[in-house]
């Protein structure tokens, strides 16, 4: 009735983390600025995305006409040189990206910066350096914007380590090093889902209030699910072991029913329906990408470490994810993540194919 329509106990991201930080007195707020300046990208990504113009099919990507005071020295008719205001065009993912890096270099809080849009790291001016360094894609599955399929932010923090200057090493590290990871989803609503290392907490932005209020306490995901989640299409390069769990979701041999097919194509929007409603996500290696397609640190990582903070497993075909050491900021690797099960049975034929049988 009335009153349910204005709840007085909103419990505020900033809030949360606040009360999250207060069991560490030992820290200084630092993580708190941090994540704000990340809250302060994904509200304006959410409002970028939502006001992008949906172009015909027939454009390659959707660009976002950002108005800004761009004066471009034109000459008139008469030669004459004149300044007018114009409109800059960018696509999306490199506004998002750029907004993500200044917002994070101001914080003050950063000293590595990786971005899926930028081929270097970015080391922070010494002035401006902080104990963290984030690791980020700031639009995931940007192909999808000019149909209207959901997208989103994905991101990692690590700590640098101590006692020496920020290096690349630093973000080197295994996604088991990570103090925090998350995701924000520019969907129907937008809706950041996060886990600072204990359980993982959904958030809604609500636009009324320009601010992101818990939706989803304490996210567990189911320990056996009734989807699976792939691109088929790459069914003709898969693996033994991949080949014949895909198999078994669909002609199950333990008399269980089949399981629903559900792919997305964004791997946010996938994995979003993963943690909720369970199952398995694969993004196997196959014959053309040996490492699979996916990147290590800000796609699998992160996602890997929020599955496992729901109660789900994260598996590359080889490891636990969250174990993997990468040698370059970029690399990929295959990925097997979901209802904990659900991974188990995957684990259990890659154990197979290593002995031989
Ligand atoms: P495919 C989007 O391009 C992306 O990076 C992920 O968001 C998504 O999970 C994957 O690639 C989809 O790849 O080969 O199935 O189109």
């Amino acid at each position: 009735h009335e009153a349910d329509a204005f709840r007085t106990d909103l419990m505020t991201i900033t809030r949360f983390v606040l009360n999250e930080q207060s069991k560490h007195p030992e820290s200084r707020g630092d993580f708190s600025i941090l994540l704000s300046n990340i809250v302060l990208g994904c509200k304006f990504v959410c409002s970028a995305v939502n006001k992008v113009i949906l172009f015909p099919p027939n454009q390659l990507h959707s660009v976002f006409f950002y108005k800004r005071q761009v004066w471009q020295n034109s000459l008139d008719l008469q030669g004459r040189r004149m300044c007018r205001q114009g409109e800059e065009q960018k696509k999306l993912d490199v506004l998002s990206n750029e907004v993500f890096v200044k917002a994070l270099v101001s914080s003050g809080r950063t000293s590595i910066l990786v971005s899926e849009e930028d081929e270097e790291a970015i080391f922070v001016e010494k002035s401006k350096r902080g104990k963290y360094c984030v690791v980020f894609d700031p639009l995931d599955g940007s192909s999808n914007i000019d149909c209207g399929v959901s997208i989103g932010t994905i991101f990692g923090i690590y700590m640098i380590k101590d006692g020496h200057d920020a290096c690349i090493e630093d973000v080197l590290q295994p996604g088991k090093e990570m103090l925090a990871a998350g995701y924000c989803m520019y969907g129907s609503s937008c809706t950041l889902v996060l886990s600072t290392g204990s359980g993982v907490n959904g958030f809604t932005l609500d636009p009324s209030l320009g601010e992101f209020i818990l939706t989803h306490p304490d996210i567990k995901t189911p320990k056996k699910g009734k989807i699976y989640s792939v691109n088929e299409g790459n069914a003709k390069n898969w693996d033994g072991p991949t080949a014949k769990y895909v198999e078994r979701c669909k002609y199950p041999t333990d008399g269980s029913p089949a399981k629903s097919l559900r792919y997305i194509g964004s791997m946010v929007a996938d994995v979003h329906r993963t943690l909720l409603y369970g199952g398995i996500f694969l993004y196997p290696a196959d014959k053309k990408s040996p490492d699979g397609k996916l990147r290590v640190l800000y796609e699998v990582f992160p996602m890997s470490f929020l599955m496992e903070q729901a109660g789900g497993q994260s598996f590359t075909g080889k490891e636990r994810s969250l174990d993997l050491v990468p040698k370059k900021i970029h690399e990929r690797s295959p990925i097997f993540m979901g209802s904990y099960d659900d991974v188990e049975e995957i684990k259990a034929l890659y154990a197979a194919e290593g002995k031989g049988n």
